[in-house]
């Protein structure tokens, strides 16, 4: 209509944009009493590895002190670092694990 002078006359238009999750890696720490097998069998039941593929991470965690168990979204990272922790301290072992930004 007339320039009643309330707009800008500036139009901005933007791509509707929808951020993809970021991804998290979970780290296996290593510590001087949980027991290998019990490490290679957490591997296997929370991560999905066979036992090949988790005596190869666990002995990674033994020897440089820290492995990539897997990347996930936050969402989850954060679920299996709590499930191992817990599933550790059921068994009274002092097995930590955390999540990284990947
Ligand atoms: N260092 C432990 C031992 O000698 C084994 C171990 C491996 C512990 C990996 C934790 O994330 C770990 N019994």
């Amino acid at each position: 209509g007339l320039d009643d002078g309330l707009d800008t006359g500036v139009v901005t238009r933007t791509r509707p944009r929808t951020k993809k999750p970021s991804n998290y890696k979970v780290l296996m720490l290593n510590d001087d009493y949980t027991p290998m097998e019990f490490v290679v069998l957490v591997l296997q039941r929370y991560f999905t590895m066979d036992i090949e593929d988790a005596t190869r991470v666990m002995l990674q965690v033994h020897q440089q002190g820290v492995a990539v168990c897997g990347v996930f979204t936050y969402e989850v990272a954060e679920t299996k670092v709590a499930q191992v922790i817990d599933f550790a301290r059921e068994n009274q072992h002092p097995l930590q694990c955390t999540l990284e930004k990947a």
